[in-house]
């Protein structure tokens, strides 16, 4: 989810102290990622890896190496390294939860991961029972031990590769990563690999390369038969200092002689971390695995018929260091709103499972019982997170039957509000730092109440003190403006309803409906993002000079109209109001006349007809609403401008409308000049009451 880096130079030599400031600069590269740790893994002197880890920031990491007793001036005519900056998901942030893992105390096998490994509970049992003894809590050491498992059991095989091998490990892996293998086995040589998660390679040389084109190479099925690249010969021994030739698609990187060139390469997340080093970058496509070996680059695939393209091009980069820093992005919220088709899609991996219809919240599973038999449930949070738990409430209700309200962390503690032994209270923010919502954690503790937490962050203070929860798992959130963390708790409180639910055949059929929707989820959202020119067009042409902006919806919309107003609200200062349609009549109504800009959420639920007559309420008062409303509904009149999104079913809808007023609160930020990722008196994690 955040950031690797990996540095290998071939025929040129580089000091140590040269090759550690090239890993750790391209950390500080991804630092904009967010992360809670990193690491870094080097060579030693001796055939051995040194690894270095540490909490917190890089520049922590820089100043660990510095004070080993190291020889720093130490040369290396070749080398390669890797680097990790870290968003825990599995074990919280520690140095010996940080990567690179390893596979064994001697470090046979090194590696860096991005993403989540969703079976490697399964692996590592398996692996435990053939006594390989685990150091840490990351679904990412199962990787390392059993790429050493697979080397142990094919050491006989001379022709065995570190691409074959690597292969033989991705095999068996579930869920997504991008991955770099280094060995002590393979010196020198780099094994990286993608599915689901970013990695590219960048390529530097003296001498222009020869072509810009790298063909990819398809093994047989079995990943140990001695692959094609491996045997035209000991290729591993160079002759005359020179490696022997290799296979005609990587001439790329031979000079014009046909010898390997001094060559550098420099493996990352993004280019941010690349883009000061060289422009000539080839991204790795999913589930290629990229082998750098010998000063080449070559590109594997599993098979053939995949329907990729048998050649990745080498490209170059024309974007400058300052524009790629938040990817193609202006700033971190609308990153962070265009992370969300997968952001989403990391909040259920591994939890949800879309052919049984079956949802498991690894964190909930020994409470399920105690929960299920709880007087009721109280959801407790501030801003945007309680805005999720509003959103989520009727759902709740409607699957557990058991009742719920939802409370204001600052007004539950003001109201000293009786908190009882048979409650069940779950704590939701996305930092897990948030101080009125940890006071009334703490509040609650002391009242004897099973305490839950929704949190996005391993290790924080809510995840450390409920007893037991869940971690969103979005990824590091960085604009003070929440978005992704929105949608991933909304999602979160989801799937603990219908986990609740299970026991509960009534219901089957309307647990299916949402599994299957949220299935959907992530190509919905892309939809609706394929939206923004319009949205912006809207902010700009219609909402930028307006001094205020009521925001109408009710049942599952009440939330999106509550937290539309709030992202308005923060990012843009212009006033905002979150609308109960129920309530027009009891005083908002007053409000409306032909001035007044209206936007009102009007989707294809049971009370579809209740917002229609909200509609003619604010009509006849000559208001003028943007209607929010779903694909196809043709009964709009074309008098009203319409923002559509896809149809979904009724409880997950919010989580398709609230983007558009994401991103129109992003856009009337910007157009109002705010500095849209730190909006004034605002701060991201709000740790004083
Ligand atoms: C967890 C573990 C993972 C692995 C996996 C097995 C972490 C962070 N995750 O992932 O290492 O063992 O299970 O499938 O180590 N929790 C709280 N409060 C919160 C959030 C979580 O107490 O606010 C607890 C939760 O009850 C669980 C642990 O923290 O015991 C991890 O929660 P999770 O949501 O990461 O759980 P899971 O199953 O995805
Ligand atoms: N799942 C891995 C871990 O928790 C990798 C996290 C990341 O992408 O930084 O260690
Ligand atoms: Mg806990």
């Amino acid at each position: 989810m955040c950031g690797i880096f990996a540095y290998l130079n071939y025929l040129i030599a580089k000091d140590r102290k040269t090759i550690i400031d090239t890993l750790t600069s391209g950390l500080s590269r991804l630092e904009y990622r967010g992360y809670d740790s990193a690491g870094l893994a080097i060579d030693g002197d001796d055939n051995e890896v040194l690894i270095y880890k540490q909490v917190g920031k890089v520049a922590a990491l820089k100043k660990l190496v510095s004070e080993q007793s190291v020889d720093f001036e130490k040369e290396f005519v070749s080398h390669c390294g890797m680097a990790h900056t870290r968003w825990a998901t599995h074990g919280e942030p520690s140095p010996t939860n940080s990567h690179p893992h390893r596979s064994d105390p001697k470090g046979e096998f090194t590696v860096v991961h991005n993403g989540i490994i969703t079976n490697y509970k399964e692996l590592k049992t398996v692996l435990e029972k053939k006594g390989y003894i685990f150091e840490s809590e990351t679904d990412t050491e199962a990787v390392a031990k059993l790429a050493k498992f697979l080397y142990d059991t094919q050491k006989s095989n001379e022709n065995l590769t570190f691409t074959a091998l690597v292969k033989g490990v991705i095999k068996e892996l579930e869920g997504a990563f991008a991955l770099i293998f280094k060995s002590v086995h393979f010196p020198n040589e780099i094994v990286a690999t993608r599915r689901g998660s970013p990695l590219l390679v960048g390529v530097k040389t003296e001498k222009k390369l020869k072509v810009d084109f790298v063909d990819v190479e398809f093994g047989t099925d079995s990943a140990f038969a001695p692959t094609e690249e491996k045997v035209e010969g000991g290729l591993l021994s160079p002759t005359d200092g020179h490696p022997k030739l290799r296979r005609s698609q990587s001439r790329a990187f031979l000079s014009e002689d046909g010898l390997p060139q001094p060559i550098e390469y420099f493996l990352a997340s993004d280019p941010s971390a690349i883009v000061e080093h060289t422009k000539r970058v080839l991204y790795l496509e999913d589930d290629d695995i990229g082998h750098i070996c010998d000063g080449e680059l070559h590109i594997h695939r599993l098979r053939r018929d995949d329907g990729i393209s048998a050649v990745r091009a080498i490209q170059t980069l024309e974007i400058e260091l300052a524009e790629i820093m938040k990817g193609s992005f202006d700033h971190f919220m609308q990153k962070e709103i265009y992370e969300q088709p997968e952001s989403v899609v990391n909040t259920m991996r591994g939890r949800v499972n879309f052919e049984s219809h079956k949802v498991t919240l690894g964190g909930l599973k020994a409470y399920l019982a105690t929960i299920r038999r709880c007087r009721r449930i109280v959801f407790c949070a501030c801003g945007t997170s309680y805005h999720s738990c509003v959103a989520t409430r009727a759902i709740f209700e409607e699957l557990t039957e058991i009742p719920v309200s939802v409370e204001l962390a600052s007004d539950f503690l003001d109201r000293k509000t009786p908190i009882f032994r048979d409650d069940v209270c779950v704590f939701v923010s996305q930092s897990g730092e948030t101080a009125d919502t940890i006071l009334a954690l703490r509040y609650s503790l002391e009242r004897g109440a099973l305490c839950l937490g929704v949190t996005n962050t391993v290790g924080s203070t809510i995840s450390r003190e409920t007893h037991c929860g869940v971690h969103i798992n979005a990824g590091p959130e960085i604009g003070v403006a929440s978005t992704k963390a929105y949608t991933s708790q909304f999602i979160a409180l989801v799937m603990m309803a219908i986990q609740l639910s299970e026991d509960r055949s009534s219901m089957t059929q309307r647990r299916n409906d949402i599994i299957e929707e949220l299935k959907k989820l992530s190509e919905h959202i892309k939809q609706v993002l394929n939206l923004d020119k319009e949205l912006y067009q809207l902010a700009k042409d219609v909402l930028y000079k307006e001094k205020s902006l009521l925001i109408m919806g009710r049942g599952f919309q009440n939330a999106t109209c509550l937290e539309g107003a709030l992202k308005i609200k923060e990012v843009s200062y212009m006033h905002s109001e979150g609308i109960l349609a129920g309530e027009l009549k009891h005083g908002p109504l007053a409000l409306i006349d032909e001035n007044m800009p209206v936007i009102l959420i009007m989707t294809k639920d049971s009370l579809y007809p209740k917002v229609q007559s909200a509609l003619q309420q604010v009509t006849a008062r000559k208001g003028q609403p943007i209607i929010i409303c779903n694909d196809g509904d043709e009964g709009i009149s074309s008098q009203y401008k319409t923002i559509r999104v896809p149809q979904t079913v009724d409880c997950l809808q919010g989580l398709l409308t609230i983007i558009p007023l994401q991103l129109l609160s992003y856009h009337l930020a910007v157009l109002h000049g705010v500095d849209v990722d730190f909006p004034r008196n605002l701060a991201k994690s709000v740790t004083v009451e």
